[in-house]
C-alpha cells in the first residue's frame, strides 16, 4: 500500500497552506474582504486581439505595489488567454537574493513545451465599452463571447451569449507572491507611533517581515529533505468560478471518479485539494485526490447543454480546491449550483486559457488545437501487448510467443522490462540472458510481431559506461542546486538524469537509438519510458529536489510536471530518426505526462493492484484521460502488484479489450499469468475477448484517427456523447467506442453475473452477440445477463461499423483481410458510420495514402462514399494503396431489418459502373431478438464507391 504520509498534504506544502488560508480568511471576512489587486486603467493598451496592462498589487501599508504585467489574448478560436507575470526585478534586488545559480525571473517556458498552435489572435475582437471601472471586449466567432474586465479589485467575467460562464477572482483569491529579499537578520526596529512611522530608507521590507508569517517562505523540510527555495515564495493562486455548473471533470490523473468531488470536507467529499505533482505513487490508493504519475491541468465544467473549461498552463506543483454552492433563485425557480475552484501553483506565471464551449466536442477541438492531438499510432499498438517484469531471456520470449500461437491467442507485442539491460544500463542487452536479440526480433517479425524495451531516464553512474560518460562530458545531465551534476538513487544504484529540457540532450539521445549504436536493436523494437516523473528513490517524495537545476538554470520546481513529457518527446524523436529514410511511426509508452504528451504516444496508469477495486477504478481514469486530450491510455490488465484469481483476470481481459491501450502486465514477484496459463474455461474466454478486440481493430483505428484529427476521445463517457442528459453526467463505469455506437460496461465485481447498464437515449439497442433487442428506457438502467463468458456490449441503433472477422495471430497479418460491415438500424430505419484505414505504420497517410469511407443506410440503399469527397483519381496509389485495391467489403450484417426483408433473397450491388447481385440470408425476429440479414459475397472494393440497393 502506498505510504500516504510519504506524500505531502496541502498544509505540508507552504504555498498551498498559505493560499488555502487566504481562501479561509476571505470566506470568513465575507463582503469586507477586498482583493489587493487592481488593474491600472492608465496602463491599458489594446491592439489586434490583445489587451495589455499592469496589475498593481498593494503589498504593504505604505501602498507600495508589485507590478504585474497582464496580457489578455483573444484567440481566433474563441478561446481567451490571461497571462500575468511579475515585472523583472531591479538588479539590486537580485543581488540581495540568496546566492543561487537559479534563474531569477518567473518560469515562462511551459508554452514552449505544451502549446503547438491555436494562438492566432482574433483581430476582430472589439472593446465595446470602457469606463473608469471596467472594460468589455467581444470576441470569438460572431462575437458571441465577451470578457468583462473589472479594474479594482481586478476580476474577469467571461460570458457567452450575454451570460456569465467563468469568473476569475470572483472570491478575491488571486495571489501572486511578489519577490522579496530574504532578510537574514531581522533588525529590531521599534516604532513609537505606527501612524507616523517612516519607512526606513533602503530597508523597505523589515517592518513587514516582522508582521507577516514567514514560516513557509524560505527553506522547507519534508521527510528528511530540505528544499532551499532560493527564490523564496513565488506561488500563484486564483479562484475560478463556473457559474451555474454543477459538474466538473478533468485534471487527470487521479484515482477517483470521472466527475470531480468537492475538496473541503463534507460527507463523501475529499478534505484535500486535488494535487498535481507527478510522482511515483506505486500501489496508489483509490478514491483519492492524491497526485499520480502525470498531470493535465485542464478542467471542464458541464451542465445540461453547455460545457466550458479552463487550462491552467503551469508546470509547477499545483493543487485545486473544488467547492459547490447552491444559490436560490427567485421564488419557485428552484436553485442553481455553481462550482467554485481554487488553483494554486508553487511558482511560474499565472497563465490560463478559457474555453466557452458550448459542447464537450468543441472543447476537445479547441484544446487539441493548442496542445496537439494524439499521434497517429502504428496499427500494431492497438492490438494486445503481452508484458511482465520480466521476460528473462530471448528464449523465454520465444517460448511465450510459441505458446500464444499454440493456444491461438492473438497478440502483437511482447515487452522487456528493466532486467533485459545489463546491470540496468539501458542500451545494453544483458548478453548472458539475451544472447541473440536480433534473432529474437526476427522470430517475432515472422508473425508481424514487435518488441518494446524499457528505457528509463536515469543513467547508471559507472565509470566506463559510455552512455553516462558521454552525456556527462557533454553536460547533458540535470544539475543540483550547486550546479554540479546531480546524483540520486534509482534502479541502477547511483544515477544521473538526462536533462531532456536541453535541445542538445535530445539530439544526443537520438544518436543513442541508431541501429548501429544500440547493439541488438531492430526496426520492430519500440520503447517504454518508465520512471520519468522523475522517480528518484532517495529524493523528496521519491522525486528530484526542487532546487535542482535544468537547462538554462531553471529550477526543477518550475518544470517538474513537464519533465516526463520532455523525456517522452526525446524518445519519440529518437525513434523517428533511427535510420535515415526509415520513416515509421514511433511507439513510445510513457508513465509521466503533461498536456501535450498525446503527441508522442501512449500512457498507462502505473502500478495498480490485482484487486477488483482496481479493475473498477481503471475505467473512470481512462475516460478522464480521453476528455483531457490524451486518450491513448490503458491500465495494467490483471493488475501489476499481486496475483489475480482467474475470475478477476478473465474479467480484466474483457474490460481491457475496451482500453485504447491494451496491455497485460505483472510485477516481478507475481506468478506467471500469460493467458494460456489460466486453464479452461478461462483461457478460452480470454481468447474470445482478445479476438473481439482484434475483429474490431478497424473500428478502433478509425476512432484513433478521429482523435488524431481533432482530439475526440477514443472511448467516451455518457456526458460527452449525451451532453443534454443530466442523468448520465455522473456515469463513469461504461463507455462508447468512437462513433461506432458500441456501448460497453465492464463487470468489475467478483461473482457478478449481471450488469445494470445506463441507457442515455431513446434509441433501440441490440445485444452485440445475440442481436436481442434490449428493453430500454432513456435515463434508466437496464439489466443484462453477464455470466463469465459474456462481455456486456450493446450496439446502439443507427450506426455502421467495420470489422475483420478472420481470427489471426497479430494485427499485421490482418492487414489485407476483407471487411465486414455491421449495420444496426435505428428506430427510424437509418444508420451511418465511418472507416479510416492507412498502411498502419508509415507517414504516407500525410500524402493522401489512406482510405476513408462514409457509409450510409437510408430507405433505399447502403452506400459507401469517400468521407472527404476526394476524387479517387486524384490519388496516385503507392504500394499499400495498390494492395488495398484487392481488399473488399465481403459481408454486411444488418441488425434490426424490417419484415419487408423476409422475401429478400438477393440485393443489387452497384460499383464502378457495374451492377451485380449478392445473396441475402434473412433471419426473422424471434423471442426478443431482432430480425437480421447477412449479405454475403458482396464483392465491392473497400476503397471504391458502391451502393447496395435494399428496396
Ligand atoms: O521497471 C519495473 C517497474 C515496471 O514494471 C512498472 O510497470 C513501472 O510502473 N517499474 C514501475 C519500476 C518498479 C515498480 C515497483
Amino acid at each position: 500500500m502506498v505510504k500516504e504520509h510519504d506524500f505531502k498534504k496541502c498544509n505540508q506544502a507552504g504555498f498551498c497552506k498559505r493560499n488555502r488560508q487566504l481562501a479561509d480568511t476571505a470566506a470568513e471576512s465575507g463582503s469586507s474582504w477586498t482583493s489587493p489587486y487592481a488593474l491600472s486603467p492608465d496602463s491599458i493598451s489594446v491592439k489586434e486581439g490583445q489587451v495589455q496592462a499592469t496589475i498593481l498589487k498593494t503589498i504593504n501599508k505604505y501602498e507600495e505595489t508589485a507590478n504585474l504585467p497582464i496580457t489578455i489574448s483573444f484567440l481566433e478560436s474563441g478561446v481567451a488567454r490571461v497571462t500575468v507575470d511579475e515585472e523583472v526585478r531591479q538588479k539590486k534586488d537580485i543581488d540581495l537574493r540568496h546566492n543561487s545559480a537559479a534563474r531569477k525571473e518567473r518560469y515562462n517556458e511551459v508554452e514552449h513545451f505544451a502549446i503547438v498552435g491555436g494562438l492566432a489572435l482574433d483581430k476582430g475582437a472589439q472593446v465595446t465599452s470602457q469606463d473608469k471601472l471596467q472594460m468589455t471586449v467581444k470576441f470569438g466567432p460572431s462575437h458571441k463571447h465577451e470578457a468583462v474586465i473589472q479594474f479594482a479589485p481586478f476580476s474577469m467575467d467571461f460570458k457567452r451569449d450575454g451570460q456569465s460562464q467563468v469568473k476569475f477572482n470572483d472570491r478575491g483569491l488571486l495571489n501572486m507572491d511578489h519577490w522579496r529579499p530574504k532578510v537574514e537578520t531581522v533588525v529590531d526596529v521599534k516604532f513609537e507611533d505606527e501612524e507616523d512611522a517612516q519607512k526606513p530608507e533602503g530597508e523597505p521590507e523589515i517592518e513587514k517581515v516582522k508582521q507577516e508569517d514567514e514560516s513557509t517562505w524560505w527553506d522547507e523540510s519534508f521527510g528528511g529533505n530540505t528544499d532551499t527555495k532560493p527564490k523564496g515564495p513565488e506561488s500563484v493562486g486564483l479562484d475560478i468560478s463556473f457559474v451555474g455548473y454543477d459538474h466538473v471533470y478533468g485534471i487527470p490523473s487521479h484515482a477517483g471518479p470521472l466527475c470531480l468531488k468537492e475538496t473541503r470536507g463534507g460527507e463523501g467529499n475529499y478534505a484535500e485539494p486535488y494535487r498535481m505533482y507527478n510522482s511515483d505513487v506505486f500501489e496508489y490508493i483509490l478514491d483519492s485526490p492524491m497526485t499520480l504519475y502525470g498531470s493535465i491541468p485542464y478542467m471542464q465544467a458541464h451542465r445540461k447543454a453547455s460545457t466550458v473549461g479552463v487550462f491552467w498552463l503551469n508546470a509547477a506543483e499545483t493543487w485545486v480546491d473544488i467547492i459547490k454552492s447552491k444559490e436560490s433563485r427567485a421564488l419557485g425557480m428552484g436553485s442553481k449550483t455553481s462550482t467554485q475552484t481554487h488553483w494554486i501553483s508553487e511558482s511560474g506565471l499565472l497563465d490560463v486559457f478559457v474555453f466557452l464551449g458550448p459542447t464537450p466536442k468543441d472543447l476537445s477541438t479547441k484544446f487539441s488545437e493548442l496542445t496537439g492531438t494524439t499521434a497517429m499510432p502504428q496499427e500494431f499498438s492497438l492490438g494486445y501487448h503481452q508484458c511482465r517484469w520480466n521476460y528473462i531471456s530471448d528464449e523465454d520470449v520465444k517460448d511465450v510467443d510459441r505458446k500464444m500461437d499454440k493456444f491461438k491467442i492473438p497478440y502483437d507485442v511482447i515487452w522487456l522490462d528493466i532486467e533485459f539491460a545489463d546491470d540496468k544500463m539501458y542500451f545494453k542487452y544483458d548478453e548472458n540472458m539475451f544472447k541473440d536479440p536480433i534473432g529474437m526480433s526476427k522470430a517475432l517479425d515472422e508473425h508481424s510481431r514487435k518488441v518494446v524495451l524499457i528505457n528509463d531516464p536515469h543513467l547508471k553512474k559507472k565509470d566506463g559506461y559510455y552512455i553516462t560518460d558521454n552525456a556527462k562530458s557533454k553536460d547533458l545531465l540535470v544539475h543540483n542546486k550547486n550546479n554540479d551534476v546531480y546524483e540520486g538513487h534509482c534502479w541502477p544504484g547511483g544515477s544521473h538524469w538526462l536533462d531532456a529540457f536541453n535541445p542538445a540532450a535530445i539530439e544526443w539521445w537520438k544518436e543513442q537509438f541508431k541501429y548501429d549504436k544500440f547493439i541488438g536493436s531492430a526496426p520492430n523494437q519500440f520503447t517504454w519510458n518508465d520512471m520519468n516523473e522523475p522517480s528518484v528513490f532517495n529524493g523528496p517524495e521519491t522525486t528530484m529536489p526542487k532546487d535542482n537545476l535544468h537547462f538554462e538554470n531553471w529550477e526543477h520546481r518550475d518544470v517538474h510536471n513537464l519533465n516526463g513529457m520532455t523525456f517522452h518527446n526525446a524518445t519519440y524523436q529518437a525513434l523517428l530518426s533511427r535510420k535515415q529514410g526509415e520513416l515509421q511511426r514511433p511507439f513510445v509508452l510513457t508513465r509521466s505526462f503533461y498536456a501535450g504528451s498525446q503527441r508522442y504516444g501512449a500512457m498507462w496508469t502505473g502500478d495498480n493492484q490485482a484487486e477488483w477495486s482496481h479493475l473498477g477504478a481503471a475505467l473512470p481514469m481512462l475516460l478522464s484521460q480521453g476528455i483531457s486530450g490524451f486518450p491513448f491510455s490503458g491500465s495494467d490488465v490483471g493488475g501489476f502488484f499481486g496475483n489475480p484469481d482467474k475470475e478477476l483476470q478473465t474479467r480484466w481481459y474483457q474490460g481491457g479489450a475496451f482500453y485504447p491501450f491494451f496491455r497485460g502486465h505483472a510485477h516481478i514477484d507475481a506468478r506467471r499469468r500469460e493467458p494460456y496459463l489460466a486453464g479452461e474455461p478461462y483461457t478460452q474466454i480470454i481468447t474470445e475477448a482478445l479476438r473481439l478486440r482484434y475483429s474490431l481493430l478497424p473500428s478502433w483505428y478509425t476512432a484513433f484517427h478521429q482523435a488524431h484529427v481533432d482530439g475526440t476521445p477514443i472511448i467516451k463517457p455518457m456526458f460527452y456523447t449525451h451532453p443534454n442528459e443530466a442523468s448520465g453526467f455522473k456515469v463513469d463505469d461504461q463507455l462508447f467506442v468512437g462513433s461506432t455506437g458500441l456501448l460497453h460496461k465492464p463487470v468489475v465485481q467478483e461473482g457478478q453475473e449481471t450488469v445494470d447498464i445506463y441507457i442515455p437515449d431513446d434509441e433501440v439497442y441490440y445485444d452485440y452477440f445475440t442481436y436481442d433487442i434490449i428493453s430500454t428506457q432513456k435515463g434508466k438502467t437496464t439489466t443484462l445477463a453477464a455470466p463469465l463468458d459474456k462481455i456486456p456490449l450493446l450496439m446502439r441503433g443507427g450506426h455502421i461499423f467495420p470489422r475483420r472477422d478472420t481470427p489471426r495471430r497479430s494485427s499485421g497479418l490482418m492487414r489485407f483481410d476483407d471487411y465486414t460491415l455491421v449495420v444496426s438500424l435505428a428506430n427510424d430505419g437509418t444508420a451511418e458510420g465511418d472507416l479510416y484505414v492507412d498502411d498502419g505504420e508509415s507517414f504516407d497517410y500525410e500524402e493522401g495514402q489512406y482510405i476513408t469511407r462514409k457509409f450510409i443506410l437510408d430507405d433505399n440503399a447502403i452506400t459507401s462514399v469517400d468521407a472527404e469527397g476526394r476524387d479517387p483519381k486524384s490519388i496516385v496509389p503507392g504500394e499499400w494503396m495498390k494492395a488495398m485495391h484487392m481488399v473488399q467489403v465481403s459481408k454486411i450484417l444488418v441488425v434490426g431489418v424490417p419484415n419487408s426483408w423476409t422475401s429478400k433473397k438477393e440485393v443489387e450491388v452497384e460499383s464502378d459502373g457495374r451492377t451485380w447481385t449478392a445473396p441475402v440470408d434473412f433471419v426473422p425476429a424471434e423471442k426478443g431478438r431482432a430480425a437480421y440479414a447477412v449479405i454475403r459475397g458482396l464483392g465491392v472494393r473497400v476503397g471504391d464507391d458502391w451502393a447496395v440497393k435494399t428496396t
